[in-house]
């Protein structure tokens, strides 16, 4: 592995202590003496650590992670959504924090309020704040975010990734482009006013098999934090998806395991007169929710997978082109009402569930789909 900036970062402001253990040593002198608590002060009160808290299950989280690392240097934290909050209430409390980036986490009713509470406890203590994603969110959390002084990148029209792109372009490589046009497509938004720009700077094949094969390294690695963390410094770095070692022999695996699914997905799923769902137990849930769509004949499919330990349903859900309904908006006033959340995007969202209520969304869902 390469020696990544933050690394270097990291070495120079350990340096810094030493120095100081030097001007502890010459206490001999007077005026070197009565500079100490001055120096001391400085040190211990000297925020300086960037973080960017990112989405860790796609392509848009991880690369958005990469190009703020590219941009700022710092650390990343990679959580998915019910982690979101846990890892914000870590770095409040981080006396070293200077600086943070949180990426491509879309809000839920059910999050919203203490987002906005931890917000307010980060800018009480001067840390500069910066909110980029592209999913729907409440009017009234940017509002109140924008009054914090938390500044707040989002257009739901653009990927996370083309969104930091697009604001940092001076401090990046021009490689930087070539991962935002990935996520793009991973999110389903190169067909967007800046996502196609940059995914025309490429060969468009050569840009769609780097975003699958990365697709198929992230969602199968999804337990290992250690790799996906190696993946945000290696597209930090600038590397293809191609010349990340074994990424393409990893993904050949992940497809062979998708055509099990579809096997799978044909016998067990269910219809409704809007929807087709199923309950999937051995694989994820949003790794079999496009074949539960394409395979019902319906405009929208529901793929859940029960979280045991949790006592809840982890649900996905897309919707075709023909879907005309907001499906991410229907889906988080749906899940909190029965006591889960959810959210995301027009087509394809995802929720958690009451395992008790999981009958019941379905069947509300299928009526607030019509
Ligand atoms: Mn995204």
């Amino acid at each position: 592995m390469v020696v990544s900036k933050n690394k270097i970062i990291k070495k120079v402001a350990t340096k810094k202590p030493s120095t100081k253990k030097v001007a502890t040593k010459k206490p001999a002198t007077k005026k070197v003496a009565t500079k100490k608590p001055a120096t001391k002060k400085v040190a211990t009160s000297q925020r300086t650590k960037v973080i960017c808290i990112s989405h860790k299950e796609d392509c848009d989280g991880i690369s958005s992670a990469a190009l703020i690392r590219q941009a700022f240097g710092g650390d990343s934290i990679l959580v998915d959504y019910p982690g979101q909050m846990e890892a914000l209430n870590q770095v409040v409390s981080d006396e070293k924090l200077k600086s943070l980036f949180i990426c491509d986490l879309g809000l839920s009713k059910k999050t919203q309020d203490e987002f906005i509470d931890i917000m307010s406890r980060l800018r009480k203590n001067k840390i500069s704040v910066t909110y980029i994603d592209h999913h729907d969110i409440d009017p009234t959390v940017v509002t109140a975010l924008k009054k914090l002084k938390v500044k707040v990148i989002h257009d739901i029209n653009e990927c996370t990734t083309v969104q930091v792109y697009t604001a940092y372009k001076s401090k990046l490589q021009d490689h930087a482009s070539f991962v935002a046009a990935c996520a793009a497509i991973t999110d389903y938004m190169q067909d967007r006013p800046l996502g196609s720009k940059l995914l025309q700077i490429y060969d468009r094949q050569f840009a769609l098999i780097s975003a699958t094969v990365m697709t198929y390294n992230i969602v199968g690695h999804q337990r290992e934090p250690d790799y996906l963390q190696y993946l945000v410094e290696e597209l930090a770095d600038s590397k293809f998806p191609h010349d990340i070692p074994n990424t393409f022999e990893f993904a050949q695996i992940q497809v062979e395991k998708l055509s099990q699914i579809i096997a799978k997905v044909k016998k067990g799923m269910k219809t409704m007169s809007n929807l087709g769902h199923m309950e999937i137990l051995d694989s994820g849930a949003s790794g079999a929710v496009n074949f539960v769509m394409g395979l019902s004949g319906k405009n929208v499919g529901v793929a859940y997978k029960e979280r045991i330990d949790h006592g809840i349903y982890a649900v996905s859900v897309r919707g075709s082109d023909n879907c005309k309904v907001h499906l991410g908006r229907i889906v988080n006033l749906l899940a909190t009402s029965l006591g889960g959340s959810g959210g995301g995007h027009d087509k394809a969202c995802g929720a958690v569930v009451p395992k008790s209520k999981i009958k019941k969304f379905i069947t509300e869902l299928n009526k607030q789909i019509k």
